[in-house]
């Protein structure tokens, strides 16, 4: 049996995953790395959730019980550091290396942050405390994940709080080929899929799914038996995928645990959803923070949220000049795109 704790393998931001790494991703569904997210990006993030989030313990603590920040802290957000971090150049690069593409062909669809507590489950069928076994893949696609061998995403966490002080370690199912039982076709036995009742709480998952099938219980009791834990410190990363089968766990009874969920598609794979609303819908903000971060970011950035890069056939000079007239009091530099047109 593979040992229960995973730690985290430390890559060099300079060449992006090892080979190791990629290979991990590609064949067993999953990899954990560190040292891909500048610490002072992945501190100031940490002061921006701590201030923005409840502490751990605390009566607006305890009405927090499902996945996510309800639009707290997604992209885009008026917090700088928020966008910066969700667009790094050496994440998309990762994302680049495990889809292998160029980075020109990558889409961000989820960016979300949000607080994990310490407590005891409610006995709602919803809670999230103890997660039952799953994956991803029903609230991200409209259809099917593609054949193994072809993703066309990549999901990941990084997390900003350490294992050893809140626990709460993301549980990861290892595959182990192609005739690993775990990981058939078609990925339908977990709640929620092909009209079985949605239950996130573990125990009341695996009993309502056991009386529904008794093989199929057994058969979710191995995934248990093999679940490998993730033992994070603040900046690690799990790349996962929407067809891993994995699950949240317990914190610490009275602890915070901050995770910060992306999944980074295929720019053609429109069957892949964005869990947020429209990027421009932002721009509604009185603040305008959406379009400063548009006018300043990069244009690598740019394009992984759907503005066309240059060279591409929206443009004319009319069309940049136009663009120039909305973005460039803020900030916006066209000469990439002017350059495209040649
Ligand atoms: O909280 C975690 O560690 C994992 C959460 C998760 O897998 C989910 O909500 O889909
Ligand atoms: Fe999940």
């Amino acid at each position: 049996m593979a040992e229960r704790f995973i730690d985290a393998e430390t890559c060099a931001a300079q060449t992006g995953l090892s080979q190791d790494q990629i290979l991990q991703w590609r064949s067993q569904g999953y990899t954990f790395v560190r040292g891909l997210i500048p610490e002072s990006l992945v501190n100031a993030l940490i002061d921006i959730a701590s201030d923005l989030f409840p502490a751990g313990g605390s009566e607006a603590a305890e009405k927090m019980t499902s996945f996510g920040s309800s639009g707290a802290l997604v992209f885009p957000s008026s917090y700088f550091e928020f966008n910066e971090v969700t667009l790094h150049p050496d994440l998309v690069r990762a994302v680049s290396q495990l889809l292998e593409i160029d980075t020109k062909e990558i889409r961000l669809s989820q960016s979300d942050l949000w607080p994990k507590f310490g407590r005891v489950a409610t006995g709602a069928l919803r809670d999230n405390t103890d997660q039952r076994m799953h994956v991803d893949y029903p609230n991200h696609y409209l259809t099917h994940p593609p054949v193994w061998q072809q993703p066309d995403a990549v999901e990941l966490i990084l997390y900003l709080s350490d294992y050893r002080d809140c626990g709460g370690s993301t549980a990861v199912v290892s595959r182990w080929g192609d005739e690993d039982p775990a990981y058939q076709w078609p990925i339908i036995d977990s709640p929620g899929i092909a009209g079985k009742n949605f239950i996130n709480d573990r125990s009341q998952a695996e009993r309502y799914l056991a009386d529904l099938d008794s093989e199929v219980g057994d058969w979710r009791a191995g995934l248990y038996a093999r679940e490998q834990y993730v033992a994070f410190q603040p900046g690690d990363i799990l790349l996962y995928r929407h067809d891993t089968w994995h699950r949240g766990t317990p914190l610490k009874l009275g602890t915070r645990r901050f995770a910060h969920n992306m999944t980074f598609k295929k720019a053609d794979s429109e069957w892949i959803g964005n869990m947020h609303p429209g990027w421009s819908w932002s721009a509604y903000r009185p603040d305008q923070s959406m379009e400063r971060w548009i006018a300043t970011c990069t244009v690598d950035q740019r394009t992984l949220i759907g503005f066309p890069p240059p060279g591409h056939g929206y443009w004319s000079r009319e069309l940049i000049m136009a663009v120039q007239a909305r973005y460039g009091p803020l900030g916006f530099d066209a000469s990439a795109y002017l350059q495209g047109l040649q």
